[in-house]
């Protein structure tokens, strides 16, 4: 598949996929949310791919929503082609786990998109902001809710009203990112993370990854039975018994992925 704004590799069970559009910072247009739209679908539907990287440049992971993209459109536009409701259906609806690397700027739509994979690696020089405000405009890919549950209401209400920018330390600090790493290592940390994922029983990480995200969708005791239930259909796979007898074997597992 030819790409026209993203690189994408395969290193063993771990798909690699570059933002690149280094002119305008990695700003998101229209043809990156087709490019990794088909890329999130081609590595979901791979049964030999078992985790993916998202990363921008060392200058921007991504410096917002394509602004020179949306300043023609009128309001009937936006609401008429429901713009950036791909995001939601082509990236967010992914199921198998995805890591964000950021360096750099990771501003708007950029912080956002960040804000969608199940984590975020942030190099030290990461910087998150949501300056749309300035545009005389708001979020629109999620980041007035995802920011509000990562960080808080006063954080998150101060970065939305002042446009301010965070850096990597306040954004570990904060909770919104999961660690932080030398710029000079992210790429490599990210990867041997993603490995690590990618040596997991491939249904206990689809499992996983959707048991925690049920956190931000439902009440307590739902979220607990629902847990319970899907816990339980894992115990019906053979990667569970595999995994179970290799620890009393004192030996790896190997996975069928079912
Ligand atoms: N869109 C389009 N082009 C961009 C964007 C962007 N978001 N960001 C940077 N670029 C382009 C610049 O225009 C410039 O292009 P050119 O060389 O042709 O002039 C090139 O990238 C390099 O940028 P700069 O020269 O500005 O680089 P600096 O290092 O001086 O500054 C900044 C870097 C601070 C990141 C600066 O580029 C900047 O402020 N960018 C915009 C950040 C921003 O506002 N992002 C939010 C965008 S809006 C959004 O994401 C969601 C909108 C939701 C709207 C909902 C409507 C329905």
């Amino acid at each position: 598949m030819a790409y026209e704004t993203i690189l994408v590799e395969q290193r063993d069970a771990v798909t690699l996929v570059t933002l690149n559009r280094p002119q305008a910072l990695n700003a998101l247009n229209s043809q990156v949310l087709k490019d990794l739209g088909a890329a999130f679908a081609a590595y979901d539907a791979d049964p030999s791919q078992r985790c993916l990287v998202l990363t921008g440049s060392e200058k921007a992971f991504a410096a917002g929503a394509d602004i020179k993209e949306m300043v023609e459109k009128e309001a009937a536009d936006f609401f008429l082609e429901d713009f950036f409701s791909g995001w939601q259906s082509k990236v967010v609806a992914t199921r198998k786990p995805w890591i964000a690397a950021v360096a750099g700027f990771a501003l708007g739509g950029g912080c956002e998109l960040a804000m969608m994979a199940d984590f975020i690696l942030a190099a030290d020089t990461a910087k998150f902001g949501q300056p749309e405000i300035k545009l005389g405009v708001a979020p629109g890919m999620g980041g007035s809710q995802r920011l509000t549950r990562a960080v808080g209401k006063a954080k998150a209400m101060e970065m939305c009203l002042t446009g301010r920018m965070m850096g990597a330390q306040e954004a570990e600090s904060a909770g919104l990112v999961a660690r932080i790493v030398p710029a000079a290592d992210l790429l490599e940390d990210a990867l041997k993370t993603a490995a690590t994922i990618a040596g997991m029983p491939p249904m206990a990480a689809m499992v996983n990854k959707e048991m925690v995200n049920l956190a931000f969708e439902t009440g307590l005791a739902q979220g607990i039975l629902t847990e319970r239930r899907l816990f339980q259909i894992l115990t019906a796979t053979e990667d569970k018994k595999e995994g179970m007898e290799a620890f009393v074997e004192k030996r790896a597992g190997v996975w069928k992925g079912r």
